[in-house]
């Protein structure tokens, strides 16, 4: 076997055997690096005669390649292999249960959003979902809210300069907006009936103290078609309150009221026993208004495309922020946005009692409460 052959077959030998890719780089510096074995031999060929120089630079050049091509696959080969033992080490078992310390926790509204949902999905409503910013069209023109009237007020309601190149324009702005009712606008522009669409979101008003918040979360239901009436209104709002609260006895009444969007108008009261320390609904002589309603307007089915001879139909809102309030009985709206960890450890929810119609709704008395 020629020199080469030999020096080829060491260096193989020596590729095979290392542990790890810091030795593999030690030999390959020591055979292809600029003191290396090879390179030293490729630095002979200048003295060679010129037949010589052409057949040993052959054969020198195929070894190098050879050697590289030997050590690009081990290096392979080992970082297979690393990989595959940290995998190994830093398995983490997702199905364990956390330490209780660092447990996170459901926020009431979320809780209560989730059991709204799994109330609505059971009856055939779908979520229908649109953007917090809002242009005055959708926000209030197609609601039958004109521009002069005084829900529109600076005071009341947050307007967005939404072209900062230009002075603000009242009548161009933009808003976040003040209901979620600018979603069904949306949808019913989309589709035509049959509608059933629930609306849940954030929602935006210029108002603070203990009961309201700059925003607030808001569930508004719609359904669209050509036979509904204000007894499915009462019928629908009827079940999903006694779902919500979770009680098999409610005393409802409907009250005249008045909303620009609806005609007839009208606010839900449940029955309720307010005692200096509890509120306990479900029985009692007190009343509690707890959501607005309406059948919807005919110049509101007009504005989005619906024929309101062919259609009518029945639309509600309520405050979620304030249904957890009475649900779970936490008496200050504004805690609820203070991201207070105590807060959230005391009225939070574990992620494991999920809200479902056959297996619970919210586990009062569950893992975290
Ligand atoms: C309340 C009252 C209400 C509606 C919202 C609505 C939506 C469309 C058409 C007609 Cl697209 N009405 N929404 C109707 C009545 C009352 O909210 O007190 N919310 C907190």
């Amino acid at each position: 076997m020629s020199d080469i052959e030999n020096i080829k077959t060491e260096i193989e030998a020596q590729i095979a055997g290392a542990p790890d890719i810091k030795t593999l780089d030690e030999v390959r510096v020591a055979a292809l690096g600029k003191k290396g074995r090879i390179t030293e031999l490729l630095k002979t060929l200048g003295a060679m005669p010129m037949e010589e120089r052409i057949e040993f630079g052959k054969k020198i050049n195929v070894v190098k390649a050879a050697l590289e091509a030997n050590i690009a696959a081990k290096k392979q080969e080992l970082e297979t292999k690393l990989l595959n033992e940290k995998l190994k080490n830093e398995v983490i078992d997702v199905t364990l249960p956390c330490r209780p310390e660092v447990q996170g926790r459901i926020h009431p509204v979320s809780k209560v959003y989730e059991e709204l949902v799994a109330i609505f999905a059971e009856m055939g409503f779908e979520v229908a979902e649109g953007p917090d910013i809002e242009d005055q069209f959708h926000n209030f023109n197609a609601l039958n809210t004109p521009p002069n009237h005084p829900a529109r007020q600076m005071q009341d309601t947050f307007y967005v300069n939404n072209d900062v190149t230009k002075e603000f324009d009242l009548d161009s702005a933009y808003v976040v907006r003040t209901q979620t009712s600018s979603v069904q606008i949306r949808t019913m522009e989309k589709k035509q009936p049959p509608i059933r669409i629930i609306a849940p979101g954030r929602t935006y008003r210029s108002d603070y103290d203990a009961t309201h918040t700059p925003m607030f979360h808001q569930i508004e239901g719609l359904v669209v078609d050509k036979t509904t009436t204000l007894a499915h209104l009462k019928g629908c709002l009827y079940d999903v309150m006694k779902a919500f609260f979770e009680v098999d006895e409610l005393p409802v009444r409907f009250r005249p009221s008045y909303f620009p969007f609806t005609e007839p108008s009208a606010e839900m009261d449940i029955g309720c026993l307010k005692t200096k320390t509890e509120l306990k609904i479900g029985a009692g002589t007190d009343w509690l208004e707890i959501l607005g309603c309406g059948m919807v307007h005919p110049n509101v089915l007009r504005s989005c495309g619906i024929d309101p001879e062919e259609y009518q139909g029945f639309a509600f809102g309520m405050g979620m922020d304030r249904l957890a309030m009475l649900k779970y009985g936490i008496p200050d709206l504004r805690t609820f946005f203070e991201s207070d960890v105590r807060w959230l450890k005391n009225y939070g929810f574990t992620a494991l009692d999920f809200s479902s119609m056959t297996s619970g709704l919210s586990n009062n008395g569950g893992l975290a409460r």
